[in-house]
């Protein structure tokens, strides 16, 4: 690997993840020694932020993002994206609070970055790699995954994957007003614009292994917003490009 942990910047997005933050940083931590962590939280009435302030005051390089209220995964990522380009990170991570995401495939995913752009955790590169979820959850997630591959041609086999790397001149390229979407399409969405600005994308295969503490966010707002208005708004601008 020729990258160095400082350059690195993991972005943690919660909500009510008490039971899981003081643990998932000291994971992180310990399987790449010296990456920073910022967890970027939206006013979570169960006390996580300040479960991070008390870490972040006695160990380096964990940083909190406090923002007023729950506005969705897609404007914390943002603030968190501005946040790491306001500084010099050069590999910029999306990563779960709740273990699904195990930090053991932090390396894997840092050393493909030595010859790509954007590098996905993937769960359907190899076949379905999905532990714990109900049947209904796993279908939804699979068919919805192989729809929006479908309807938009994203050349990635997770498109709505929480666990991605970002190189910086990515996240510098992506105009972040034009990512409407707040929840899974936000995913789904910034694939789209990578891909279109011809950056190289691959995908890692990981294990997804559903949550044990703490409670999912995931709601039928969110799943509406992926199938009906991004699928199809991408659907357009792919199929516009095309013609031009
Ligand atoms: N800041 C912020 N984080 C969120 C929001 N919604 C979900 N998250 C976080 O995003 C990550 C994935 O959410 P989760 O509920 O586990 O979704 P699931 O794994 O698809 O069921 C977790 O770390 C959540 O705490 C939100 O509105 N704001
Ligand atoms: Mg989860």
């Amino acid at each position: 690997m020729t990258t160095t942990p400082e350059e690195t910047l993991i972005i943690i997005p919660t909500y009510n993840e008490r039971e899981t933050i003081g643990t998932i940083i000291p994971a992180i931590r310990t399987v790449l020694p010296g990456a920073h962590i910022l967890v970027v939280d939206d006013g979570s009435p169960d006390g996580t932020s300040a479960i991070v302030k008390e870490i972040a005051a006695k160990v380096d390089g964990v940083f909190i993002l406090d923002r007023a209220r729950k506005e969705g995964l897609g404007k914390a990522y943002v603030a968190g994206f501005r946040w790491a380009l306001d500084r010099s990170y050069r590999y910029i991570f999306e990563m779960d609070a709740d273990f699904s995401h195990d930090p053991k495939y932090l390396p894997d995913i840092l050393s493909a970055m030595n010859e790509n752009d954007l590098v996905v955790g993937s769960r359907y590169k190899s076949g379905v790699n999905v532990v714990n979820w109900p049947m209904s959850r796993l279908l939804l997630s699979y068919f919805a995954n192989r729809f929006a591959r479908f309807v938009t041609g994203i050349p990635v086999r997770d498109c709505t994957s929480g666990y991605k790397c970002f190189r910086r001149s990515v996240l510098e390229a992506l105009d972040f007003d034009a990512i409407a979407s707040s929840g899974y399409s936000f995913q789904i969405e910034v694939h789209f614009f990578v891909w279109k600005k011809g950056f190289r994308i691959a995908e890692v295969p990981i294990v997804f292994t559903d949550r044990k503490l703490g409670a999912s966010k995931m709601s039928s707002r969110i799943i509406r917003e992926a199938f009906l208005l991004v699928i199809w708004k991408l659907f357009f601008a792919s199929f516009l490009k095309r013609k031009r």
